[in-house]
């Protein structure tokens, strides 16, 4: 059920925090009969909202359901274009490729395409991002930004920092950041971000950024050979997280820092950015699709392309690669 009623129904809750809102208040605010909300308000029932309904002072939310559906992140997003258009669904093979599919079909900026499970979930040069059902974030960002085509791994970084701002709002973590694209707790990846595009030889039809968190598996749900190297923020903070709340929180943040990046360009990105940076200043090993390099990592250019330095004192721009530390 994806009516306007519904969606006005849920900003209405969102606008009036813990306060009761009554059915005929809702009814004039919506343009609705009585009847309509009153009906709308069971179906969100049906589906595991909590609601509080009190004579005389009408209805508000307690809880929202565990699912992390499009209405669940509606409730409370405060973003002015990421996550307006949102699609759900509950298994998919992976969100990056419904989000081609929607991009090429002109979505418009900042739809985000979430799934609770992947079954072919996938990494940077065809690996695979193990996206198991319920536990985690798996989702996807179409973006039509008007910057050139080299830019585009900015992004890249940029999502990296609203990712680790978010996690620090929602937990005690103190997550860092290797280059390029992991977020790691502990020394563990806890999210892995894709960035794909659809372009022309010089023009950026869409960027879809696709981001993968551990939130609340445990360690035995990780498959055997990657439970050295991964964790999840419920394994870290030994806590549940609220997954809806912090892809609302990721939402907001990386919508703040796109605007301000599409205003001021990449450097007040790139300073946010080193600040969370595990690996600068660090003697690391890159590989890159044709070599390995190791030396010392100087820092990242004001495009955001990786300096590192070699033992004869060579500095190497490294534009993609893996990074060991
Ligand atoms: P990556 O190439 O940097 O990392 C992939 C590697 O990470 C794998 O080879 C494996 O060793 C390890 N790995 C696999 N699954 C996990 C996991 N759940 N946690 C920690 N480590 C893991 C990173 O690629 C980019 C991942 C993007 C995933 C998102 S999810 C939503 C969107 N849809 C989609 O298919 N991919 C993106």
């Amino acid at each position: 059920m994806q009516s306007e009623i519904r969606k006005e129904l849920l900003d209405a809750f969102t606008n009036a925090g813990d306060a009761f809102l009554s059915g005929q208040h809702l009814a004039e605010l919506i343009g609705c009969s009585r009847t309509a909300v009153w009906k709308h308000i069971e179906e969100l029932r049906k589906e595991g909202f909590e609601l509080d309904a009190v004579r005389n002072k009408g209805y508000r939310i307690l809880k929202t359901p565990e699912k992390i559906t499009a209405d669940e992140i509606r409730l409370g997003l405060t973003t002015h274009f990421m996550g307006r258009n949102i699609h759900y669904e509950e298994t998919v093979e992976s969100t990056q490729k419904i989000a081609h599919r929607m991009a090429s079909e002109d979505a418009p900026e900042g739809t985000v395409i979430i799934a609770e499970e992947q079954l072919s979930g996938r990494g940077r040069m065809a690996r695979k991002w193990h996206s198991p059902k319920y536990t985690g974030i798996w989702m996807s960002m179409i973006l039509r930004p008007n910057i050139p085509l080299s830019n585009a791994p900015q992004l890249t970084l940029l999502a990296a920092v609203a990712i680790v701002q978010a996690i620090e709002e929602m937990t005690d973590l103190m997550p860092d950041i290797k280059w390029p694209n992991d977020v790691l707790i502990n020394g563990k990846k806890v999210t892995g971000i894709l960035t794909e595009l659809q372009a022309e030889a010089d023009r950026i039809h869409s960027i879809i950024i696709g981001i993968g968190i551990n939130v609340n598996q445990k360690t035995e749900d990780f498959p055997a050979e990657i439970q050295e190297i991964a964790t999840s923020l419920f394994i870290e903070q030994k806590e549940t997280v609220s997954r809806a709340e912090l892809i609302k929180s990721i939402l907001k943040n990386f919508e703040n820092l796109y605007t301000m990046y599409l205003e001021q360009g990449f450097l007040p990105i790139k300073l946010l950015w080193e600040g969370y940076a595990s690996s600068i200043g660090k003697y690391i090993k890159a590989r890159t699709l044709t070599k390995t390099i190791e030396g010392k990592a100087l820092g990242i250019t004001d495009d955001g392309v990786l300096k590192l330095e070699d033992q004869t004192g060579f500095i190497h721009q490294i534009y993609s690669a893996d990074i060991e530390l």
